[in-house]
């Protein structure tokens, strides 16, 4: 029985959960409930679409992303785990570590009482994995599909020494012009710009687009609102366990040169991310588990 067919003949239901083979060897479950459709792929445990009941996708893939098993996905909600950006030694290592282009293991689907569905995740460590973070760990993502998605992060250090994690959930949210777009609650974040060689600055009033824009904001108090006049809807996006909060576009010319946005691709997404990157990278005792949880939904501008 190939991995589809036993995935279906596991977990899936008629009423909210069936899986596909989207391109060779590349799984895909995809959900249904009375709230809203969504796309998970087993590759990163990778929620690829999100879209609640009569209102526009909220969260945004590309239409020239490539569904390849080891390459990731341009959208969605990619995790990026055990490390944010480059490794911090070996630049050989995958930017944003290797979770994200691994497959997970699907351990439980289940449709709630209040019908909701979530979906657990969780990454085995492999010999490959080991080679590239040899840290005795596990972690889980956990889905929540209802009025709002829901993502935790739950990693756990089994090993007998402290280790340090870096992670995001590196989130593409579709917006309608990212030219007319803004986003509130980073206000007086001290943030590392990127874009100006890693300079440190402050934020001053809400964050808006005219440029590549590339900062991971430290402090961030686990709340912020992507406004979306164009498309007439306010983001709102809730976290816990995170102290960072990274916000991207990569513009014109860098948009181009990634190959997987599309002409103007970079016009109807914003990433933020909560994260724990940088100065907020998390030290986990022997023993202990981090949870990261983001909390999405859009109510009317
Ligand atoms: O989160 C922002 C960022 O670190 C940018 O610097 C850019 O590299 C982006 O992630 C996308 O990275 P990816 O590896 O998914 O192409």
């Amino acid at each position: 029985m190939n991995q589809t067919a036993e995935l279906n003949h596991r977990f899936a239901s008629a009423d909210f959960l069936n899986f596909e083979e989207k391109t060779d060897g590349f799984v895909v479950a995809n959900l249904t409930t009375p709230f809203a459709t969504a796309s998970i792929a087993l590759q990163g445990a990778h929620v690829m679409t999100y879209q609640p009941a009569g209102q526009p996708p909220l969260i945004w893939l590309s239409k020239f992303a490539k569904f390849a098993p080891g390459k990731s996905i341009r959208g969605g909600v990619p995790v990026c785990w055990p490390w944010f950006g480059a490794h911090a030694t070996d630049a050989k290592l995958p930017g944003h570590g290797f979770a994200r282009t691994v497959p997970w293991d699907l351990v439980d689907a289940r449709m709630l009482p209040d019908q909701r569905v979530r979906l657990v995740f969780e990454l085995e460590q492999s010999d490959a994995t080991r080679a590239q973070w040899p840290h005795a760990s596990t972690v889980k993502n956990t889905i929540t599909i209802g009025q709002e998605l829901e993502v935790e992060l739950a990693t756990t250090n089994l090993g007998a020494s402290p280790f340090e994690l870096g992670q995001a959930l590196h989130t593409y949210f579709e917006v309608g012009d990212i030219r007319q777009t803004t986003i509130s609650g980073l206000e007086d974040c001290e943030f590392i710009d990127k874009v100006a060689g890693g300079a440190r600055k402050t934020q001053q009033g809400a964050v808006n687009f005219t440029q590549e824009t590339d900062r991971v904001y430290f402090g961030t108090r686990g709340h912020c609102e992507i406004r979306d006049p164009a498309l007439g809807r306010t983001i709102v996006i809730t976290s816990t366990g995170s102290r960072s909060t990274v916000v991207w576009n990569p513009w014109t010319e860098k948009a181009d040169k990634m190959g997987d946005f599309g002409p103007d691709g970079h016009l109807a997404m914003v990433c933020v991310e909560n994260a724990n990157a940088v100065d907020d990278v998390i030290q986990l005792a022997p023993g202990a588990t981090h949870r990261m949880t983001a909390q999405y939904r859009s109510i009317k501008a």
